[in-house]
């Protein structure tokens, strides 16, 4: 087992890292920017190491200096987190030709997932079932795009190959809109994600967006960990999830999480990852994976008992999974609630001192947060400040655990949409479960005009 390990990113995460690192007997150095220096994480870290100014162009992204850190600690292996270089094919191929263990996927598996369209055929060609839509990257020729947009039937969805997670689309009607659609589609992606390539895809109306966890190791063995339902979100931004998705049938879940495992073994895919899936009409359609562990990942372990970073680390230095498929069960209801520093209704963001934090607590009540009172959030990062997690036997256990831990959270001195999770967790609709991707906008443009 490694002796230490370096975590290459900040706040809430940086912070779960450094917890399953200390519970297996591992070092954990951290790295930090200027505007982190005085994070409690960071002081409660074996080691840590500035790798820059505040701005993540100069810090958390800045490659050289990461891999130096690693250097001059000795660490053997480095834990991305997410965001950051977490997705970064060419981060985790300098992170090994220098020497360490990318936590994480090989390169060429991120460098798979990470173009759009060699992930769909890939997954195509492993039994996964994805949108109907253009057999790979879209062609030149006019008429042939035309002719596959008819093909698919309109309202179609172009999208950027290099794009993902809601960047670089463009959703279209009718067939006059098509070619200019294309032609704008391209041109940005070209700038974005120096790849003009784009492929088409059915537009979904109304789906829910359902993502499958899975862990595979170096030794052919994959599970999948159950779904996540994510569909609470806004500007792609997601805001609740919970396990399991309310009413979809387990054996349909078994189904499709028995082809993502296999999928992983196919691919020779190591490490945490999960395949997203829009849900509609009983039917699951793959979109995206991602290759890194989740910001939602711990309602799954709380429905499993699994502890995903703790098994991303197990895999990154080579052993087995503990357990084998039959062994995961599936065992009540979590929800999570994002905590973000900023206006509950304008969601402009809010940094600064925080004067107050008192951590919910009680039965099935988790806290992954980084916070404490006296700590500022500085302004350069993602407002997400931690999540609220709780688990109960039932749905409606955990719902009422959780409006209990939101009726007992204090956050005094910035402003925090905790408020806004109040009011959803006694929405009748919420509460009835099942709600699309669209649910938390349009409620937001009602209560707006209300
Ligand atoms: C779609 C779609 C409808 N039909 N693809 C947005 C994020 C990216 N991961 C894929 N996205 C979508 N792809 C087809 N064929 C609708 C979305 C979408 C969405 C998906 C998941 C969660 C929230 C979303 C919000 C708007 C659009």
């Amino acid at each position: 087992m490694f002796k230490k390990i370096l975590i290459a990113n900040r706040g809430e995460i940086a912070l779960r890292v450094q917890r399953a690192c200390r519970e297996l007997g591992i070092k954990a150095v951290v790295v930090y920017s200027e505007a982190d220096r005085e994070a409690k994480y960071v002081k409660l870290a074996d080691e840590a190491v500035c790798i820059g100014p505040a701005p993540s162009a100069q810090s958390y992204l800045n490659m050289p200096a990461i891999i130096s850190a690693a250097e001059v600690t000795d660490a053997e292996a480095i834990h991305p987190g997410y965001g950051f270089l977490s997705e970064n094919a060419d981060f985790a191929e300098r992170v090994e030709k220098s020497g360490f263990v990318f936590i994480g996927p090989t390169p060429e598996s991120i460098r798979l997932m990470g173009d759009k369209v060699s992930a769909k055929q890939a997954m195509i060609r492993a039994g996964v079932p994805t949108v109907p839509g253009s057999d790979g990257a879209l062609p030149d020729d006019p008429a042939e795009i035309k002719r596959i947009a008819r093909s698919i039937g309109y309202p179609v969805i172009i999208k950027a190959a290099g794009g993902g997670g809601g960047r670089g689309m463009r959703v279209v009607h009718t067939e006059a809109a098509l070619l200019h659609a294309v032609q704008t589609t391209k041109s940005e992606a070209a700038v974005a994600f120096n790849n003009p390539e784009v492929y088409m895809e059915k537009f979904l109306q109304n789906p829910r967006h359902i993502e499958i966890q899975v862990l595979a190791d170096q030794h052919r063995n994959a599970v999948y960990l159950f779904e996540r339902d994510c569909s609470m979100q806004r500007r792609h931004q997601k805001v609740i999830e919970e396990a399991p998705a309310p009413g979809i049938p387990r054996r349909l879940i078994a189904r499709i999480g028995e082809r993502c495992a296999a999928a992983c073994k196919k691919i020779g895919y190591r490490g945490a990852g999960t395949f997203e899936f829009l849900y509609e009409n009983g039917e699951f359609y793959f979109i995206e994976m991602n290759t890194r562990v989740q910001v939602e990942h711990p309602v799954t372990e709380m429905i499993t008992g699994i502890d995903i970073v703790r098994q991303q680390i197990l895999i990154a230095a080579g052993e087995k999974l503990p357990f084998t498929q039959r062994q995961i069960e599936l065992r009540g209801h979590a929800i999570e609630c994002r905590i973000n520093a900023e206006d509950p209704y304008k969601f402009t963001p809010s940094p600064g001192r925080i004067t107050a934090w008192h951590a919910p607590g009680g039965p099935g009540v988790r806290v992954d947060s980084h916070i404490y009172t006296g700590y500022s959030v500085p302004p350069n990062y993602d407002s997400m400040i931690g999540k609220i997690i709780v688990h109960g036997d039932t749905r409606e256990q955990a719902l009422a655990r959780m409006r209990g831990a939101l009726a007992e959270v204090v956050v005094e001195g910035i402003k925090t949409n905790v408020p806004l999770h109040r009011e959803l967790m006694v929405d009748a609709n919420f509460e009835a479960g099942g709600t699309n991707i669209h649910y938390l906008e349009s409620w937001l443009a009602q209560r707006e005009r209300a």
